[in-house]
């Protein structure tokens, strides 16, 4: 692509957002998840920006997109740029997606500027950062830094569709999956934007802030049994109603979490057989379990089974504990965060503000490849996220892409590789 075609504007970054917001399995809202044929539609489109961007685009055995910008001379160690294409269902348009459009708007910088650096870029759309389809998250990433568990393949969708079967189905070849892990000779680290899915960065009325580290996660499905039962005619006593119990575990997963300063989510219940005049016989719910240290998140785990066992004890109920996630807490490279803090700062902002990420990012999975950094991007509302009201500005998109292109050129300052 030649030199003299202007670099992509952060209102055209926007643009993007919207034309892949509109890749969605469900038409009431944005969804799309990994393998899929709207994770195809917005592969390809990606590809196209990124060829666009000079970039040599494939995708890998795992299905994420990438693309490579090669340096002063080819073959050199990459710096890797991205994050994840998937989504949560009824989702909003930036998480993830802002982050691979700025990578590719980075590198598209590069070349209208005609800049070689001394290491090459990659960037890289991962295909499954949420965990929606398959319940287990950052599949693409794993696979990236080479982390992939045989075990997954037998996970299946709502539909009943192993991870192998879908593997097949979009065209890859499970048995080829390991050639999508990049080896740690051939990165120097990896850098994500992302939106910061929180309300600090409005708050304190700044654009971008560098992330200090990501919270260890652990996700469950947990089935409390019972004995279903006539609504009317079994007596408070003789019941072993699992969804009372359920109730109960709920409440003191928030109440636990809380007290000792993590953070934990019931976001999916559901009772069966599910008659308004049947006592709950069975009930499913889901468990997100964060905390800023893996000590901290799994004392509390201890402390929500404690609960749960008197629960069952008392109410006479049986209750089923399958893991589904699990992601230890990361730390931010110290040489990586502060380019992204001399990207901020080339920005005008010359104290740079730092944030604990409570949510999940792919940089948890490339953390077992190489050093990672991350620059949060302010999102209004609240910073609502995983919901169609998520948001960001044209200037927070703009002053972004200026401080992320910033943090590859103070790398490339500081990085000298021996034959660059
Ligand atoms: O769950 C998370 O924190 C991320 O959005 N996957
Ligand atoms: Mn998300
Ligand atoms: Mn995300």
């Amino acid at each position: 692509m030649s030199a003299d075609k202007p670099p992509v504007t952060a209102r055209q970054i926007l643009e993007r957002c919207d034309v892949l917001a509109a890749e969605s399995s469900s038409d009431t809202g944005i969804e799309r998840v990994y393998l899929s044929p709207e994770h195809a539609a917005v592969n390809r489109l990606a590809a196209d920006w990124m060829y666009e961007a000079g970039l040599s685009t494939w995708m890998d055995a795992a299905g994420n997109q990438r693309g490579r910008f090669e340096g002063r001379q080819p073959g050199l160690p990459a710096l890797l740029l991205g994050s994840h294409l998937d989504t949560v269902p009824n989702a909003g348009r930036y998480d993830g997606i802002l982050g691979v459009l700025l990578a590719i708007a980075v590198v598209d910088r590069l070349r209208a500027d005609e800049v070689k650096l001394p290491f090459a870029v990659e960037v890289l759309a991962f295909g499954d950062e949420e965990g929606t389809r398959f319940g287990t998250a950052l599949l693409g990433s794993r696979a990236v830094a080479g982390t992939w568990d045989p075990a997954w393949w037998d996970l299946h969708d709502k539909d009943g569709v192993t991870l192998r079967e879908a593997f097949v189905e979009f065209g890859l070849d499970p048995d080829s999956v390991g050639d999508a892990a990049s080896r740690s000779g051939d990165v120097i680290g990896y850098l994500e934007a992302h939106i910061e899915q929180g309300p600090y960065l409005e708050e304190a009325d700044r654009s971008l802030a560098v992330v200090s580290s990501i919270a260890g996660a652990r996700r469950f499905a947990l089935t409390l049994t019972g004995e279903a039962g006539h609504a009317g005619g079994v007596p408070f006593h003789r019941r072993h109603d699992a969804l009372a119990g359920a109730s109960e575990v709920v409440l003191a997963v928030e109440r636990l979490a809380r007290t000792a300063g993590a953070i934990a989510t019931v976001g999916r219940l559901q009772a069966f057989p599910g008659g308004v005049n049947v006592i709950a016989g069975r009930v499913e719910f889901s468990l997100d379990l964060r905390a800023e240290t893996d000590i901290l998140r799994d004392d509390v785990w201890q402390a929500i089974q404690d609960v749960i066992a008197e629960v069952c004890q008392r109410r006479g109920l049986i209750c089923a504990i399958d893991e589904t996630h699990n992601a230890p807490a990361v730390v931010a490279a110290p040489a990586l965060k502060s380019v992204i803090a001399d990207g901020i700062r080339a920005t005008g902002d010359l104290s740079p503000m730092t944030l604990f990420s409570k949510a999940g990012h792919d940089a948890m999975a490339i953390a077992d490849l190489t050093a990672w950094a991350m620059l949060f991007v302010r999102n209004g509302r609240g910073g609502i996220s995983h919901h169609p009201d998520e948001t960001v500005t044209v200037e927070d998109v703009a002053i972004a892409l200026d401080a992320f292109e910033a943090a590859v050129l103070a790398l490339a300052e500081t990085y000298s590789h021996p034959t660059a």
